[in-house]
């Protein structure tokens, strides 16, 4: 029998099935999120994504217990910047860019500590890292083959920033058939009224791109399992 809960979001409840759905969190990296990084370097307020953290953890504790599939990504690109356009090099046309120094290391360059993953949220072993070198985790990775392969039809999606990398990604997992449950809570911007309308846009019109949810509701589905 499928182990279904409706959990409690907008505009409806979503039809929460465990054995089919992947935590993805997005790019929840240290140039982002941490003080002395590369995005307060830039004047941001990173509190505003901070908010993210404790119950991005609380989430991510209780999925892990619960043995479910969570994938981490990160966007940077190659050492040689081989893979950055330069359409996104040059934009913004800022005083430093993608590969130039920063706080933490070469700009959204892998392997430079700015780029990984906030030690709070550090992966685990086994779940997978997608390193991606746009704002969508499907473009340019191996995201859609690994969802595929482990039988995935819906994602839990956290991370930053709300209406850049997550809008992105959502938009891409929906045209490739995924339901998304994206979580208030657990998802930031630099930018209030962005974090405000990027979700209004996903629930818009009976959830063109997914749903919006809380963190705390879907770590008491997880605790109802089996129970
Ligand atoms: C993300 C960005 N992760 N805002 N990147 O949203 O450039």
């Amino acid at each position: 029998m499928p182990d279904i809960t409706a959990i409690a979001a907008l505009p409806y409840a979503f039809d929460f099935d465990p054995a089919h759905c992947a935590l993805l969190m997005i790019d929840m990296q240290r140039d982002f999120l941490e003080p002395g990084g590369f995005g307060e370097a830039l004047g941001n307020d990173v509190s505003l994504l901070r908010r993210t953290i404790a119950p991005s953890i609380r989430l991510l504790t209780a999925w892990r217990a619960a043995g479910l599939l969570a994938i981490h990504t990160r966007e940077g690109h190659r050492p040689d910047l081989s893979d950055l356009p330069e359409a996104k090099r040059v934009r913004g046309r800022g005083p430093v860019t993608i590969g130039d120094a920063g706080p933490m290391g070469r700009i959204l360059v892998r392997g430079e500590p700015g780029h990984d993953i906030i030690p709070e949220l550090y992966p685990a072993p086994g779940e997978p890292v997608i390193d991606k070198p746009g704002k969508g985790a499907f473009h340019a990775t191996d995201l859609h083959a690994i969802l595929q392969n482990r039988g995935i039809t819906q994602l839990v999606v956290t991370g930053v920033t709300t209406e850049v990398c997550v809008n992105t990604t959502v938009r891409e997992a929906n045209d490739r058939g995924y339901d998304c449950l994206v979580l208030e809570d657990c998802t930031g911007s630099y930018f209030p009224d962005f974090h405000a309308a990027g979700l209004a846009m996903i629930r818009a019109q009976g959830g063109i791109f997914g749903w919006v949810g809380q963190s705390a509701d879907v770590v008491t589905a997880i605790g109802r399992r089996g129970g």
